[in-house]
């Protein structure tokens, strides 16, 4: 893997409506994110953050569901476009939310360069809504589906292509709270997921190790889009929606140290961590310890 580092802030809460979460990226660098990884021996630039416009009066898009939509696309075209320069210099895109709509820049940036480009979505929910199934209209609960290809076209022609994602490229892994047309989507297009049964039953080693053999397989390259609301809300209780009955922190630290082994991990995501929600910045600095972890950081 290179041994430069870009990290990109993205201040975005207008994916969902609690406030606080456009403080992520504040709070991971002040949790001596940057030191971390020059510790570790990389080259660490600090792009900044991603300007993010305003949220919009009317609570929805008038004619379709999905709130703060020109907002959070403007927000998601900088930041895909941020992506594509970092990428073409060879660095690392380390990406720091904000909410989980960000995944759609993100995504539309590292995609270009990978015809095979493989996801872990590591995460509670499986952020496979549309306009028609969201319970919400929040565009936090709809990147992934938006990067297959399905959802409105401001969002899927991000980039200016779509999709930027194949759905068997994709391993849900923490899923516990699935609306009822993502799971008729899972179905449909057959995504690979682990739920909590299957953490529970098999065990993170066992999990990284299919996830690993299966993308390895398939991909050229893997994007890990980590919602700290995959964790238990024990372990992470800053996130806006948290889920009972997560991945522990011990599991999530198993699964980084078999990825960042593995070395297939090409991109990352770090989102959903909400500083007003938290306590004492705890779930900044699992953030922290986790990407340390990702990227090689062993315990001798
Ligand atoms: N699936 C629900 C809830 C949700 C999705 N992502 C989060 N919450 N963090 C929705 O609104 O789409
Ligand atoms: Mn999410
Ligand atoms: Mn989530």
């Amino acid at each position: 893997m290179t041994k430069e580092i870009s990290i990109i802030g993205v201040p975005m809460d207008l994916g969902q409506t609690r406030r606080g979460v456009d403080m992520g990226p504040s709070a991971i660098r002040y949790a001596r994110l940057s030191e971390r990884l020059e510790k570790l021996g990389y080259t660490v630039y600090d792009e900044g953050d991603i300007r993010v416009g305003l949220r919009e009066r009317a609570t929805a898009d008038t004619e379709t569901n999905l709130k703060n939509l020109s907002a959070v696309a403007e927000g998601n075209d900088k930041l895909s476009q941020k992506i594509n320069e970092i990428t073409s210099l060879g660095r690392f895109p380390l990406v720091l939310g904000g909410d989980h709509s960000i995944a759609i820049g993100t995504l539309a940036g590292v995609a270009k360069r990978s015809e095979n480009l493989g996801v872990i979505w590591y995460d509670a929910h499986g952020d496979l809504n549309t306009a028609e199934t969201s319970p919400s209209g929040n565009i936090h609960g709809m990147p992934l589906a938006v990067s297959l290809g399905m959802g409105h076209p401001v969002l899927t022609n991000i980039g200016g292509y779509t999709p930027k994602i194949k759905p068997e490229n994709i391993v849900i892994i923490g899923a516990r709270s699935l609306d009822e047309g993502e799971r008729e989507l899972i179905k449909e297009k057959g995504i690979k997921v682990y739920t909590m049964h299957e953490i529970d039953r098999m065990g993170m080693t066992a999990v990284m190790e299919e996830t690993i053999t299966y993308l390895k397989e398939r991909t050229d390259g893997v994007h890990l889009s980590l919602d700290l609301d995959g964790l238990d809300p024990e372990d992470a209780p800053g996130v806006g929606t948290p889920v009972v009955g997560g991945i522990s922190y011990r599991e999530s630290h198993l699964a980084m140290e078999m990825l960042s082994e593995a070395n297939i991990v090409t991109s990352a995501e770090f989102v959903e961590i909400n500083p007003i929600l938290d306590e004492h910045n705890k779930t900044a600095r699992v953030a922290v310890a986790l990407i340390s972890s990702l990227l090689g950081d062993t315990l001798l």
